[in-house]
């Protein structure tokens, strides 16, 4: 998904190590789409360094599952919702840079979406 803005697409990871987010921009490849090897590497990347999107707080203990979506509140960007260790789901609205601020209880916690597999 196209988080930058560009019309090309991004790369949104988490790392458990830092629990942060990490965006990676693409490259327009020359026939149309993103050139992938952009994708490959921080790098190949436009920037060539991965940036931090998300800051804090992202690892897979307090966060089992996250996805990102396109985009849901209508102002362009992509988004991504979250399902918290507690059962309870978030949404965050994308930014072009970094996410701010910890998102919208979107359900208040549930020890059904405990179970939960995946979103999306
Ligand atoms: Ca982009
Ligand atoms: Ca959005």
């Amino acid at each position: 998904m196209d988080v930058s803005g560009d019309n090309v697409a991004d790369l949104i990871y988490r790392s458990e190590v830092s629990g942060r987010l990490l965006l990676r921009k693409g490259i327009a490849a020359s026939g149309g789409g993103v050139d992938l090897q952009s994708l490959a590497s921080a790098a190949n990347s436009a920037d060539g360094a991965d940036s931090v999107y998300g800051g804090s707080g992202w690892g897979r203990t307090g966060i089992p599952k996250l996805m990102g979506t396109p985009d849901a509140d209508k102002d362009g960007i992509p988004d991504i919702w979250t399902v918290h260790s507690n059962g309870q789901v978030r949404f965050y609205a994308g930014s072009k840079t970094a996410l701010s601020g910890s998102g919208t209880e979107i359900v208040t916690p549930k020890s059904y979406w405990q179970t939960r597999l995946a979103i999306g």
